[in-house]
C-alpha cells in the first residue's frame, strides 16, 4: 500500500535534481548512469501501478544500457507476458520521471491512481535484474527504495541478460496455467534452452567451433553457465569458444567488441582470432542482439547480420512446416524495418515466397507485427529479433498427427524450436543456438549461408542537427512527412542511382538523424548517403532560420 508520505520520503533520498527532461523511449530510460537515481526510484513506482492495474501480475524491471558505453545505464519495464511495456504507459513513465519535486511526484502518482482507476489495495509484484555495469548496484538501491515506498513484493534476480529477465517475467505469470512457460529461474532458463537445443539438433553434428564475442557484458558469464548444460560437439553438442568475457574491468564493456561494434565497423573485434571459414558471432552488452560473421578464404570479412538470421530462420521454418505436412496451416511471415537490406526483402518474397511486413524501428513494433502471422520471424538488421509462434500455431503443431516418418521428424524439430526460441523478445543466446541448429541440419558452413543472396551495397551515417524532432517519418520510417519539402529532395537524389533507396529518420536513442542508403555499388551507396545527409543538414538549418524569422 502506498501513501503520499512514503512516496515523498523515499523520493527525498533520490530527488529529481538534474534539471533534465527524461523520456521513456524505444529502450526505456537510458543516459549517463549518474543522472538516473530519481528515474529508477520512479520506475519502481510505475511498476507498482502497472502491476496493480493488471490485477497483481508480476512486472519485470531491467537495469541495463545494452550496447551503450560503460558510464551509461538505463531502465525499462517488462509486461507480464515478457513483452515490452505497453505503449500508452510510456507516457505515464515519462510523466512520473519528470515530476519536478518529491511533492509533485506524489501528486502525479495520486492522479495516475485516479485516472487509471488503480486499486491500491491489490498486492503488487515485480521481478528485476541488472547487467554488469558498475552503476547497477547503486541503481538497484533506488529501485528498492521505490518498491518499499509503494509496497511492492519483489524478487531480485541479480545479474541476468535482458532476455532472461523477460523469460522469468513470463514464467512467473504463466505458472500453473495452460500457458506455463517454464521454471521462473535462471537455471530453469538453461535447462529449458539446453533440452530444446538437443531435441532440435536431433542427432545432427555441429562441425567446428563457434567463437562468441560476449561484448565484455553479462552475456559472458551467462553463456558460460548455459554451456554447462550443453554437451561438447564430440558428445552430440557444440564447442563454443568465448572471447571478450571480462566483466571485472567494467570499462571494457562494449569497447572494441560486441554486436554494435561489428555491425557498425564491419569488422571482427580484435580479440576474435578465428580461422578462415570458422563461425563467429557477437552479442551486445545485455545479450539481446546477435550478429554472425566469418573471414572468407580470401581473408575478406563477411557479415551475417539480423537480416541473414531472419532469412535463414524463415527458410528453415518454412521448409519444416511443409515437410511436417503443415505447409497450408502455418502462415510464416517475416517482419523487418526500413534498415533491412533490399536484397534480403527480395529473397524472402521472391525466393522463399513468404510475406513480409515493414515496421518502425524498435523491438516492440516488430514484435507486435510478428504476432499477426502464425509464425512471425522478426529481426532488425542490427541483430535484435526472434520468432514468435501464435497460440493457434502452437496448437496445430502440438496436435498434428504425422503421416510418415519424414513428417514426424520435421514435426519434432518444429516442436523443439518452439521451446528453443525465446518467445518474449530477441535473445542472443537462444538465437545463436537456433542458427547453429539450422546450419547443422543443412550441413552448411557460413559460406553457403552467405551465398543465399547478395547484399546491396549500403551505408549508414549519423547526422547531427540542431533539433532532430522536426524530422517526422511516416510509412514505417521510409518517408519524411516533415520538414516540408525534405522528402521530395531525397526522392530526387535517389532517382539518380541504380537500385537506389534512402531514408532519413530521427534516432530514438541519440540526439541525431540517421541516414541509410543503398545503391548498386559501394561508391554510389556512400555518395547517396552523403548527399542525403547534406540535404538533412540543409533542411534542418533552413527550418531553424525560418522558425527564427517568424
Ligand atoms: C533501441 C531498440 C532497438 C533499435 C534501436 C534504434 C529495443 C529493445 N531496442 O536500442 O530495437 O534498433 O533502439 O536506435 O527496442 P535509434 O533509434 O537510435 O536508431
Ligand atoms: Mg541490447
Amino acid at each position: 500500500m502506498a501513501s503520499t508520505q512514503s512516496i515523498t520520503e523515499g523520493s527525498a533520498k533520490y530527488p529529481n535534481s538534474t534539471g533534465r527532461t527524461f523520456q521513456y523511449g524505444t529502450a526505456g530510460f537510458r543516459m549517463k548512469a549518474n543522472l538516473l537515481d530519481s528515474v529508477v526510484y520512479r520506475v519502481a513506482i510505475l511498476a507498482s501501478l502497472r502491476s496493480r492495474k493488471l490485477h497483481g501480475q508480476t512486472i519485470g524491471v531491467m537495469i541495463t544500457a545494452s550496447h551503450n558505453p560503460p558510464e551509461d545505464n538505463g531502465v525499462k519495464l517488462v509486461d507480464p507476458m515478457g513483452e515490452m511495456l505497453e505503449g500508452s504507459w510510456e507516457t505515464h513513465a515519462t510523466t512520473l520521471a519528470n515530476a519536478p519535486s518529491d511533492k509533485a511526484l506524489a501528486e502525479v502518482y495520486n492522479k495516475l491512481v485516479q485516472d487509471l482507476n488503480v486499486d491500491q489495495s491489490i498486492h503488487a509484484r515485480a521481478v528485476f535484474a541488472r547487467d554488469t555495469r558498475a552503476s547497477g548496484p547503486h541503481l538497484v538501491a533506488a529501485l528498492l527504495e521505490g518498491f518499499n515506498a509503494v509496497g511492492v513484493e519483489y524478487v531480485d534476480h541479480k545479474l541476468l541478460t535482458t532476455p532472461q529477465l523477460h523469460y522469468v517475467t513470463r514464467c512467473v505469470n504463466t505458472r500453473g496455467t495452460s500457458f506455463d512457460y517454464g521454471d521462473p529461474t535462471e537455471q530453469g532458463y538453461y535447462k529449458k534452452t539446453a533440452k530444446a537445443f538437443k531435441a532440435a539438433l536431433g542427432g545432427r553434428k555441429i562441425h567446428g567451433p563457434l567463437t562468441v564475442d560476449c561484448a565484455n557484458g553479462v552475456g559472458g558469464p551467462k553463456l558460460t553457465e548455459l554451456i554447462k548444460y550443453i554437451p561438447k560437439a564430440a558428445q552430440g553438442g557444440i564447442d563454443i569458444k568465448i572471447v571478450n568475457d571480462d566483466v571485472v574491468n567494467s570499462e571494457r564493456l562494449n569497447h572494441q567488441c560486441g554486436a554494435d561494434f561489428v555491425k557498425t565497423n564491419q569488422r571482427a573485434p580484435p580479440a576474435s582470432q578465428a580461422n578462415p571459414l570458422e563461425r563467429c558471432c557477437s552479442l551486445d552488452g545485455d545479450a539481446d542482439r546477435l550478429i554472425y560473421y566469418f573471414i572468407d578464404k580470401d581473408s575478406n570479412f563477411r557479415l551475417l547480420d539480423g537480416d541473414r538470421i531472419a532469412t535463414l530462420a524463415a527458410l528453415f521454418i518454412g521448409d519444416l512446416a511443409r515437410n511436417a505436412g503443415l505447409g497450408e496451416k502455418l502462415r510464416v511471415g517475416v517482419v523487418q524495418t526500413a534498415y533491412a537490406n533490399g536484397a534480403s526483402t527480395s529473397y524472402v518474397t521472391q525466393d522463399l515466397k513468404l510475406p513480409t511486413s515493414c515496421t518502425n524501428t524498435g523491438v516492440k513494433h516488430l514484435h507486435h507485427a510478428a504476432t499477426k502471422y502464425d509464425v512471425g520471424v522478426y529481426f532488425e538488421a542490427n541483430g535484435h529479433g526472434t520468432v514468435v509462434f501464435s497460440e493457434l500455431a502452437l496448437k496445430r503443431i502440438n496436435k498434428y498427427e504425422p503421416r510418415s516418418p519424414a513428417q514426424a521428424s520435421a514435426l519434432d524439430t518444429l516442436k523443439a524450436l518452439t521451446d528453443l526460441i525465446n518467445q518474449t523478445t530477441g535473445d542472443a543466446l537462444s538465437d545463436l543456438l537456433l542458427v547453429e541448429v539450422i546450419l547443422a541440419h543443412k550441413s552448411w558452413s557460413p559460406k553457403e549461408w552467405d551465398l543465399t543472396y547478395t547484399d546491396l551495397p549500403n551505408r549508414l551515417v549519423r547526422i547531427e542537427v540542431p533539433d532532430r524532432n522536426i524530422f517526422k517519418a511516416v510509412d514505417a520510417e521510409r518517408r519524411l512527412e516533415s520538414p516540408p519539402g525534405a522528402q521530395s529532395r531525397i526522392d530526387a537524389l535517389v532517382g539518380k542511382y541504380k537500385n537506389g533507396r534512402s531514408f532519413a529518420r530521427a534516432s530514438g536513442t541519440e540526439d541525431a538523424v540517421r541516414v541509410y542508403a543503398e545503391a548498386a555499388t559501394k561508391g554510389e551507396a556512400d555518395e547517396l548517403a552523403q548527399l542525403v545527409g547534406k540535404t538533412v543538414v540543409e533542411v534542418a538549418s533552413q527550418f531553424v532560420q525560418s522558425a527564427g524569422s517568424k
